[in-house]
């Protein structure tokens, strides 16, 4: 046992008191039709979570996680296994994402590495089907190594291109092999600095091409699920080519890989491009495209993807609601979120993932009340009225002329105001449902 002291983490409700317990999210709790483990599919990130230490760019680590090995040997990666589980199960969690290094030591000779992935995933599987815990998603980490300095898909180089699919190749044999509902590519250091050295059509033809060879093969490997594109507008580049979901739902539609792909949205990185989470998962959801979501939240005074656990409820909220009216997720909630630098011991672990889970079960329950309760929705039905019968019918369906139209205004008279807008009572209304 790697967590002795920690026992099954149990919903107590709000009023308890006690840090290892849940206050909101009760797993089988009916919650619009559904138990909240199925609206919510929470899953552990297995590179916060087993593998970051504390390491910034100023200090080392502060948290131990040898889990009782060395870290860097296969002994250390099945512990991490171990751990792993351990921990899901003990907060009831029922799915894993992971990249392929987060789960065995990379080695220099990929044959090495793909073996190492072999046994590590032979052992996953083996825990998988004692504990019934499921992989949501897995993706290739092309970003670490220094091969891929100036990108994966969008490199210079055709070798390092070859080293990348791969990687690719290799991580989807993994993801079929345990299951994966999805396939995610987050950009990693698919971007540019200067457009000194850079030719942007050619990167971004490359990265489609890198994308369609994985779409081929994963579907002839028999995976079903999707792929998952997750945007984010900088860091590691200085412009990413996932600059937001417009941007990459763009790409996918040019490259004609929309019927494979969704988004995943990560809240961290809607902040970043200078949007609200719920803006990217509406955009998402309005192209048919929501696919599944990084739970995390950021720091509205700090310009990077500090990857906090998720506790503005506002924010968890808004997001469930998003969620709820698009019908559910094909994904789920990755917890990609790490504990703080300073707060590093085994029980920090668990305090951060209750009140991950906690803040999005609230979300859920407030944003299925602001369902029922009607106001907000009815009222964004009620303020486009005037497109639903007479001239405004005609536009919608596309009936008429710019001179008809223009005839129509003529003869409208005096300049008029659209109708208010209501945000401050709407807002009260959404505090009402929140607190009320
Ligand atoms: C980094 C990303 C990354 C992806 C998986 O900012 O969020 O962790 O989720 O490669
Ligand atoms: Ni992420
Ligand atoms: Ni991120």
């Amino acid at each position: 046992m790697y967590f002795p002291n920690v026992t099954k983490i149990k919903y107590e409700g709000p009023n308890s008191k006690n840090p290892l317990a849940f206050k909101f999210y009760d797993a089988e709790k009916i919650v619009a039709g559904k138990p909240m483990k199925e609206h919510l599919r929470f899953a552990m990130a297995w590179w916060h979570n087993l593998c970051a230490c504390g390491t910034d760019m100023f200090g080392r680590d502060t948290a131990d996680k040898s889990f009782g090995t060395i870290i860097g040997t296969m002994e250390h990666a099945k512990a991490k296994v171990d751990a792993g589980f351990e921990f899901m199960q003990k907060l009831g969690i029922e799915y894993f994402c992971f990249h392929d290094v987060d789960i065995v030591p990379e080695s220099n000779n990929l044959k090495e590495t793909n073996r190492r992935l072999d046994e590590i995933t032979d052992y996953m599987l083996i825990k998988m089907k004692q504990t019934g815990i499921k992989c949501l998603w897995g993706t290739a980490n092309m970003f670490s190594n220094p091969r891929f300095a100036n990108g994966a898909g969008s490199t210079n180089s055709a070798d390092v291109f070859c080293f990348a699919a791969a990687q690719v190749k290799k991580a989807l044999d993994i993801t079929v092999k345990l299951g994966g509902k999805g396939y995610v590519f987050w950009g990693g250091r698919e971007g540019y600095e200067t457009l000194l050295n850079t030719d942007v059509k050619f990167e971004q033809e490359n990265i489609a091409r890198l994308m369609k060879m994985a779409v081929k093969y994963g579907r002839s490997i028999g995976f079903k699920g999707d792929f998952y594109i997750e945007p984010k507008p900088k860091e590691p580049m200085k412009h990413q080519y996932d600059f937001d979901a417009s941007t990459a739902i763009g790409f996918l539609r040019q490259y004609g890989l929309d019927k494979d792909f969704k988004i995943n949205v990560e809240a961290n990185h809607a902040t970043l491009a200078g949007h609200t989470f719920q803006h990217e998962l509406r955009i998402s959801a309005i192209n048919g495209m929501l696919g599944s979501i990084d739970a995390n939240q950021g720091d509205y005074l700090l310009g990077w993807d500090t990857d906090e656990f998720p506790f503005n409820v506002y924010e968890t909220t808004m997001c469930m609601y998003e969620v709820l009216k698009a019908g559910g997720l094909s994904g789920g909630l990755n917890f990609d979120a790490k504990n703080r630098r300073s707060s590093y011991t085994h029980e920090d672990m668990f305090n951060a993932y209750i009140l991950g889970m906690d803040a999005f079960a609230l979300g859920l329950i407030k944003a299925s009340k602001i369902i029922d309760d009607g106001t907000i929705d009815d009222f964004i039905n009620m303020r486009y009225n005037s497109f639903k019968h007479g001239i405004g019918a005609k536009i919608v369906s596309e009936n008429t002329t710019l001179e008809e139209l223009s005839n129509y205004a003529e003869n409208l008279g005096e300049a008029k105001l659209p109708g208010s807008g209501k945000q401050e009572y709407l807002e009260s209304v959404l505090n009402n449902v929140l607190f009320g």
